[in-house]
This record gives structure tokens, sequence and C-alpha cells, in this order.
């Protein structure tokens, strides 16, 4: 095991993960934690050309399910070797946006690859150096959907997917949540903010009393 913490944040669509990773820096701050941020798919200059490649819309070709997989852990193996790995090793704290469970959720769930396979190239670019603490912001599809509309941004390529693959991201992470429950830590995303902010509160004050 390796020397510092490492916190990832997840959420199905329109669960508002950005405006909850914003809270988490701020309450991370205040109890006097430094930080390493980072995102998935991205983190490095070369795996932040992969994150473009994958969720920039495409019209010449349909990107398969099994290059998106792969792509996602080309991207995440580069995130490991050059900024998670050794942030963890000089023992800082880091988070991301995004990570592994995310593979589950959206190419094994919503794109309906074998676990199997995603389980191999889990144990082959993450190997043990799993997250520590991993907040999961879950909402109903639907209200997620009116959110993310609400938004009025463009979306990009997997956004852009119908309902149904929505449905089935959400039941993947749930089933992760299950298989995990001491690490994923569950928080009911279609409450009013402030409820939201009340949950990772006190799930981010009970890790920090745990570690420290
Ligand atoms: N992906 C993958 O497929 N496989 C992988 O292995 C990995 C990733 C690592 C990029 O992720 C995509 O990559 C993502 C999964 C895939 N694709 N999708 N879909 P991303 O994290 O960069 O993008 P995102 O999923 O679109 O996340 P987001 O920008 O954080 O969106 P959000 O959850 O919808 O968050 P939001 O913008 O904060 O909230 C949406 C709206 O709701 C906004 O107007 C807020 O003001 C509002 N909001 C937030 N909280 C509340 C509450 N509590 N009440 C009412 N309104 C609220």
């Amino acid at each position: 095991m390796l020397p510092g913490k490492f916190i990832t944040i997840e959420g199905t669509e329109g669960a508002g993960k950005s405006t909850a990773v914003q809270f988490i820096k701020n309450h991370l701050q205040q109890s006097n934690i430094n930080v390493i941020w980072t995102r998935e798919p991205g983190g490095t200059e070369l795996a932040e050309h992969i994150r473009n490649l994958l969720l920039h819309p495409m019209s010449y070709e349909e990107m398969e399910p099994e290059t998106e997989l792969l792509l996602m852990f080309a991207a995440r193996a580069q995130h490991m070797k050059k900024r998670i790995v050794p942030a963890l090793t000089a023992g800082q704290w880091v988070a991301s946006d995004r990570f592994l469970d995310a593979s589950y959720a959206y190419q094994g769930g919503g794109r309906k690859i074998d676990s199997k396979y995603i389980k191999l190239l889990d144990q082959w670019i993450v190997g043990d150096v799993y997250p520590d603490l991993t907040l999961l912001l879950d909402i109903d599809p639907q209200k997620g959907f009116e959110r993310a509309e609400k938004r009025g941004t463009d979306k990009d390529r997997i956004e852009q997917e119908k309902m149904d693959f929505f449905i089935r991201v959400r039941q993947a992470y749930l089933v992760r949540a299950k298989q995990d429950p001491k690490r994923i830590k569950l928080i009911d995303a279609g409450q009013p903010l402030f409820m939201v902010e009340d949950q990772m509160r006190s799930i981010l004050n009970e890790f920090i009393e745990n570690v420290q």
C-alpha cells in the first residue's frame, strides 16, 4: 500500500458531480489537507489528448465499445504512471474526478462489455492502487437528464446516449457500490444541494478522522 490517500468522485448523468467536486475541494482545503486534483479520462497531457478523442462527437466513424474501453485504459495507464502513483508514493493526497469505477459503469453497464475484460485491464493497469474512498453521486436518470438539459451546454459524444444507456450505467454503479460498501459511499444526489453537501461533509469528516 502506498503512503498517500486516494479519493475518487463518480456520478451518473446530471448528478451534480462538478458541483460536488467544488464543494469537496473547499472542504478539504478548510480541513488543511493539501490535495492534488486530477480527472479521468485525462490528467496528463497525453491522457487529455485521448480524452478529446473519446469525448468529441465524431461524424466520420462510430467508435466501437472495445475501442472506447481500451482508450479509457490507455489514458488511465498514462495517468497512473505519470501522476497518481508518483504522488501517492510521495505520501500526497490525490483526488480524481472519475476513475476506474466509471469504466465498469459506462463501458460495462452502458456499452454492455463483459466485466471480465474490464477486470483484466483493471488488474493490469490499476493493480492494487485502488481508491481509499469513492463518493458516488446517485440520481434517478430521468431527474439527472432534466438537470443536465437545464445546464444548456453542448453534449459530448457519451452524453448524447439515450436514457436506457444511462439507466444501465446507474445500475452498474450501484452494483459496484454494493460489492465494495467500505470504499464506495453512496450519496443521494437527488436531494437539494445543501442536503447533498451535508452527506458529503459527514463522509469526508469520518474519512479524515480515521486516517489521521
Ligand atoms: N467515462 C467513461 O465512460 N469511462 C471511464 O472510465 C471514465 C469516464 C473515467 C466525461 O466525464 C465522460 O467520460 C463521462 C463518463 C465517461 N460521460 N458522460 N456522460 P466528465 O466527468 O468530464 O463529464 P460529466 O459526466 O458530464 O460530469 P459533470 O460535468 O460533472 O456533470 P454533472 O454531474 O451533470 O454535474 P453538474 O454540471 O455539476 O450538474 C448538472 C446541473 O445540475 C448543473 O446545472 C448544476 O447546477 C445542477 N445541480 C447540481 N447539484 C444539484 C442539486 N443538488 N439540486 C439541483 N440542481 C443541482
